[in-house]
């Protein structure tokens, strides 16, 4: 009982497994690519790594890259309207660069976390 516990490393970072697909990539709708996805919060970037099982269909037409990041400077997240999707806690993140992301979970304490971190984040990172 000599020491209090460190702070973590960084304050902002979270992550967990999500289903995430693409809606909108430089402004231009893209067609839906459902996948599961390892993502981690790092400041004001948000990183997506290739689930498990792979595949060269990860995260839209044939992107073989292990991972797929957004910058949230700027960028916006709300719940998605009903047309957006069909699937239950779907978030809509935006980011100034014109990608349109859904990120979605079943878990939906998991997903209000997500909800309220990404717009902590938002709102304390401004756009320069
Ligand atoms: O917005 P949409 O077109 O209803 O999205 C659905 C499609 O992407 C569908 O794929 P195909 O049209 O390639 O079969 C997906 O399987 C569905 O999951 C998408 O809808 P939800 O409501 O699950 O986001």
């Amino acid at each position: 009982d000599c020491c209090p516990p460190s702070p973590p490393a960084s304050p902002s970072e979270k992550s967990s497994d999500l289903n995430v697909t693409k809606i909108t990539e430089h402004g231009k709708k893209v067609r839906k690519n459902w996948a599961s996805s390892w993502t981690v919060l790092r400041g004001s970037t948000l990183i997506f790594a290739k689930g498990q099982g792979g595949g060269t269909s990860w995260f839209g037409g044939g992107q073989s890259l292990p991972e797929f990041t957004v910058d949230l400077r700027g960028g916006s997240v709300e719940w998605a309207s009903k047309d957006k999707s069909s699937k239950k806690h779907v978030l809509e993140v935006k980011t100034r660069q014109g990608t349109e992301l859904l990120i979605q979970s079943d878990n939906d304490s998991l997903i209000n976390e997500w909800h309220q971190k990404l717009q902590e984040t938002i709102s304390t990172h401004a756009w320069e």
